[in-house]
């Protein structure tokens, strides 16, 4: 069965497709319920559930967010909403006007797999956010990636990119495939390439 990326964003497809087959992948955008939540992972293993039983095939959700250290972790799942209200200026504003806290902040993405097949559990990365048994449990794979809230740089990436610098540069200052070698999208597929291929 081919295997579905399901996002309504081209800029994580654009990424993505560094580490997916395009033979036996495709993305489908499809928008699934998000839950709320604190965080990313039971929003991605609710979607991969919604999503498979849309699809009836494999599929393999993508929630990422902006985690800011000294803001407790806001924007987080709530990164898609504050970007389309306040939009990422405005946040890398309010982080530089407040002098006392600090600009550190954490990239998250959860991917979340999910075939109608059981899933040998293994510790956390095997999760089923249904009491309901028949519900087929999700693999999930995470990354990260720790810099900090700068003024805007860059063309390149999407969302928070331009805001956000690792190691002097910031994402949207890297093109896909040097974004994709430190970033949080870039670990969380590098995980699920490795074990979908060994499978
Ligand atoms: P889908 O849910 O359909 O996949 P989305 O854009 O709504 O698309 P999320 O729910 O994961 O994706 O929202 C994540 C938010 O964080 C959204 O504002 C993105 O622009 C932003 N974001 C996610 N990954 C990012 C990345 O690699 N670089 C910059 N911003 C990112
Ligand atoms: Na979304």
């Amino acid at each position: 069965d081919i295997l579905r990326y399901v996002t309504t964003n081209s800029g994580k497809v654009r990424e993505a497709r560094q580490y997916l087959d395009p033979d036996a992948i495709k993305s489908l955008s499809y928008d699934y319920t998000e839950i709320q939540a604190t965080s990313l992972r039971p929003i991605a293993a609710t979607g991969a559930h919604e999503a498979y039983h849309y699809t009836d095939s494999p599929v393999l959700v993508d929630d990422a967010g902006l985690f800011i250290d000294d803001f407790d972790g806001f924007p987080g799942p709530y990164s898609a909403f504050v970007e389309n209200t306040l939009g990422v200026k405005t946040v890398q504003r309010v982080v530089e006007s407040e002098s006392e806290i600090s600009r550190d902040a954490t990239f998250r993405c959860v991917l979340a797999y999910c075939d109608g097949e059981a899933i040998e559990p293994s510790d956390d990365e095997y999760l089923n956010t249904n009491t309901d048994t028949e519900t087929p449990p999700v693999k999930l794979f995470t990354g990260e990636v720790s810099g900090r809230i700068v003024p805007p740089r860059g063309n390149g990436g999407f969302g928070y990119d331009p805001i956000f610098e690792y190691d002097g540069m910031t994402l949207a200052e890297r093109d896909a495939a040097e974004k994709n070698e430190i970033s949080h999208r870039g670990r969380a597929l590098t995980a699920f390439a490795e074990w979908f291929q060994a499978r």
